[in-house]
């Protein structure tokens, strides 16, 4: 290559699946608190729908006193909330499983974190008014496709408890980054609700349902449960809120360095209150170092980072381990809980690093 020639390299996302489009960001090149639009992973079950008319207008019906239908006008003319968050797949990490599941084979990409703005749920059911039968609410998006499990055509559909669909930070989200959604990411209209995996926030929200009884749609009855047997389906859980969690960002696996001074820097989050301390191992977790932590976004619902300054003196290879703890006690574990669907993989990061 020419001397003068500069080697461009970007980073761009990693495609698990072209349709639907499953894509990875490239999180250990990501150095903004806000993951933008273009490296945002991508997470789908059928195709993208289409756009029309009717994908501007959002109903609300059910358990309800006045069903109602809300248009995006009427949504950007009520008070509006702004909810920075981390947004992970249930199934991110899913490739590192022991022994090996079904499923895309995320690796640790399978997750962004980013600024959506919208208006609360609750705020919409002021307008509504709720009956005192309701239990839970179903939200519905625009696209569907073709189960070959149930041999039939399926919309994607998913509910909330009443008490977690109109907590205030539960938003009918209309912006990203300050932008209006991508379409890709749930354009006009999606929903936001933090500290859930992924798969709660519904994209081309279409319709909300209250309703007396319990969801049983296959986004939620079949799939994004906890299935703790291969065999069998005893002891079956939904997927809920986020495990704690952490990816070391920096070495990258298999990096080789000089001797001296290197930074171990990465995140840590949580769907149960805040990250209060993640630890970092160069012994295989026999001893363990404190990380200094910051927060960029402010908000209790994004990512910490922590980094580490590692004197790394002898030649040698090394496996560097991280380990996150929340403010409600719950710690990386060394191992996953398997699954059989591969799902909520928060065992201890780890990194393999030669230093030469
Ligand atoms: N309508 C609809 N909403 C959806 C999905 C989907 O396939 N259809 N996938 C869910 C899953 S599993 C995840 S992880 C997130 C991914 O959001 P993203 O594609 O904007 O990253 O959207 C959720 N909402
Ligand atoms: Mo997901």
């Amino acid at each position: 290559m020419d001397k003068n020639e500069k080697l461009l390299i970007r980073p761009y996302l990693r495609t698990r699946s072209l349709v639907p489009e499953n894509q990875e960001s490239p999180i250990e090149f990501m150095n903004t608190p806000s993951i933008p639009e273009e490296y945002f992973y991508k997470r789908n079950h059928f195709p993208y729908p289409e756009i029309q008319k009717n994908a501007f207008e959002l109903s609300i019906e059910g358990e309800v006193q006045r069903p109602m239908v809300f248009s995006l006008q009427d949504l950007l003319s009520l008070p509006s909330k702004e909810i920075a968050m981390v947004m992970e797949c249930a199934g991110n990490k899913r490739a590192f499983f022991e022994p090996k599941v079904f499923g895309e084979q995320w690796e640790m990409g399978a997750m962004s974190q980013g600024v959506w703005k919208g208006v609360s749920l609750a705020e919409l059911l002021k307008y509504t008014g709720v009956t005192y039968r309701v239990r839970e609410v179903v939200f519905e998006g625009h696209d569907y496709g073709y189960r070959n499990d149930l041999n039939g055509e399926y919309r994607f559909a998913r509910s909330l408890p009443i008490d977690k669909a109109i907590h205030p930070d539960t938003i009918i989200a209309y912006e990203y980054n300050g932008k209006p959604i991508p379409f890709k990411h749930g354009y006009p209209i999606r929903l936001i609700v933090p500290q859930w995996y992924g798969m709660a926030s519904v994209k081309w929200l279409r319709k909300i349902t209250l309703i007396a009884n319990t969801f049983n749609g296959p986004f939620q009855a079949i799939d994004y449960m906890y299935y703790p047997f291969k065999d069998n389906d005893i002891g079956k859980t939904p997927v809920t809120r986020i495990n704690v969690n952490s990816t070391i960002l920096q070495p990258h696996d298999l990096a080789q360095l000089d001797t001296g001074i290197h930074t171990v820097f990465g995140i840590a989050w949580t769907g149960m209150g805040t990250i209060s301390e993640v630890e970092v191992s160069l012994d295989q977790g026999v001893t363990w170092e404190k990380t200094q932590l910051y927060q960029d976004l402010n908000s209790m619902y994004g990512w910490t980072y922590w980094s580490y300054k590692w004197y790394a003196e002898k030649k040698g290879e090394y496996v560097l381990m991280a380990r996150a703890k929340d403010t409600y006690g719950r710690m990386q574990p060394s191992n996953a809980f398997w699954n059989r669907k591969g799902y909520g993989f928060n065992a201890i990061s780890s990194v393999r690093v030669k230093i030469e």
